[in-house]
């Protein structure tokens, strides 16, 4: 690995000057060793840079091609260019400080004309990989397979009627996995792709849906097999490309996962812009998957309120991850999985120094949520707040429902003889709104 010529001329390691420093290529609040809750911020936010966005992204649309300068991409898509950009990718991660990045298959390596020139290609790569996470100690987080943009995935991959498709997928994933294991991965993401639906007419959802089980039993059995004992996800999005997509949202990926008996293994990596396209707020999704243990890893990004699909932009509302950061800490945490920016810069910011902005904002807003949301946990208003709602159920009656000691004869019963219930208490919801803005 020799000496590349710096990508990012004229911009050092970005370091942590505090909110009152006028330089915009430094942190204002992510302090990566300051302790929040005993743990260093670093160890909370565990950030991690998608290599498809910050790499492999143009800043197309369907009205116009790329615009993004990006001074280095002088080959294509060929290896050479996909060696030399593992260079300018860890040059990126070293500058910026974040400890971790994320990537599917086809983004780092080029696909070949088969299957085993592809596999040759993702070892090359694989290799200058592992080179720059030894010497930077930069690790992966989670990686996962390209299983929607080749023509051969058109119907979809674990879904589609075409059983080669669905080989091919496996194979695929089957290399992915190893690679991911190769280079000591934290963990491996399914997200749908393709896996959905455009008219149920010509779909057998049923028979698609047992093929997605099958696909990830086998991913599971083949990580026994090598020993890789990283967390797998199921990304939840409830449409594009598809009108209808298996994976629509955590309460839909957990029941699949029950349903097939794969709930031991998979865990939600929960995107923001994908919580908002199936109408939840992402505070909803974090907590259901919280409440129902399967809080694993997030892909931090946001969409806009007036466009309806999914813009994955760089995450700058303070209120957004407050709430994030406070549901995150209320379960735990979320090591092994950590903050993946599956967000891009506008088409209109294409300059090599945009990709600094982008991550450092959405650094410094997740990490100024984390502060936020420690402050309203050690104060403890909220809790208390939400403690004096339910008050009543703490009553003997209260207590006798939730330990199962009551039933719909005694209830009646105790009813009859009241004749009335006691009157509700106000909701408070603006006090409780008012309370959470003196934090920020
Ligand atoms: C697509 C999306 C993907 C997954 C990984 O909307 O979010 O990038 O995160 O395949
Ligand atoms: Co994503």
């Amino acid at each position: 690995m020799g000496q590349a010529a710096e990508a990012f001329v004229g911009i050092g390691r970005i370091g942590f000057e505090g909110p009152a420093t006028k330089n915009m290529l430094a942190f204002r609040h992510y302090d990566a060793e300051a302790l929040v809750e005993g743990k260093p911020m670093r160890d909370h936010l565990r950030f991690a840079v998608s290599y498809w966005h910050a790499f492999r992204g143009t800043g197309g649309d369907p009205f116009g091609p790329g615009t993004m300068i990006r001074p280095w991409e002088t080959d294509g898509d060929s290896l050479a260019m996909a060696l030399r950009r593992v260079d300018v990718a860890f040059e990126f991660l070293e500058k910026l400080g974040v400890g971790f990045y994320c990537f599917h298959d086809r983004d780092v390596a080029p696909e070949g004309a088969s299957l085993a020139e592809s596999n040759r290609n993702l070892d090359a790569v694989t290799d200058r990989l592992a080179e720059h996470q030894a010497r930077t100690g930069i690790k992966l987080l989670w990686g996962t397979a390209n299983l929607f943009s080749n023509r051969r995935y058109v119907h979809g991959a674990a879904t589609s009627p075409n059983v080669e498709s669905f080989a091919f997928a496996a194979a695929q994933v089957k290399k992915a996995l190893e690679v991911t294991h190769r280079l000591g991965g934290a963990g491996y993401v399914f997200w749908g792709g393709r896996e959905g639906y455009q008219c149920l007419w010509n779909t057998d959802m049923k028979r698609e849906l047992d093929h997605l089980a099958a696909f990830m039993q086998m991913a599971i059995d083949h990580a026994r097999a090598i020993g890789f004992t990283g967390q797998f996800y199921f990304e939840p999005k409830p449409r594009e490309p598809m009108k209808h997509q298996y994976d629509f949202d955590v309460a839909t990926c957990v029941n699949f996962l029950r349903t097939y008996g794969l709930e031991k293994h998979v865990k939600m990596n929960i995107e923001t812009n994908h919580a908002t396209l199936a109408g939840h707020e992402m505070q909803h999704e974090l907590e259901y998957a919280g409440l129902q243990g399967f809080l694993g890893s997030i892909d931090a990004n946001t969409g806009d309120t007036l466009v309806g699909w999914d813009t994955d932009q760089f995450p700058t509302n303070i209120y957004l991850t407050t709430q994030v950061m406070y549901t995150i800490l209320k379960y735990g945490g979320l090591a092994p999985g950590g903050i993946n920016f599956d967000a891009k810069v506008r088409r209109e910011s294409f300059e090599p120094v945009d990709l600094f902005h982008a991550h450092i904002g959405g650094m410094d807003a997740f990490a100024r949520g984390l502060k936020i949301a420690a402050a309203m946990r050690a104060d403890g208003a909220i809790q208390r707040l939400l403690e004096e709602r339910y008050a009543s159920w703490k009553s003997p009656l209260g207590e006798r429902i939730e330990a199962g000691q009551e039933s719909f004869a005694s209830l009646e019963k105790a009813m009859l003889a009241q004749g009335e219930a006691a009157a509700c208490t106000s909701g408070r919801q603006e006090l409780f709104e008012n309370v959470i803005n003196t934090y920020l």
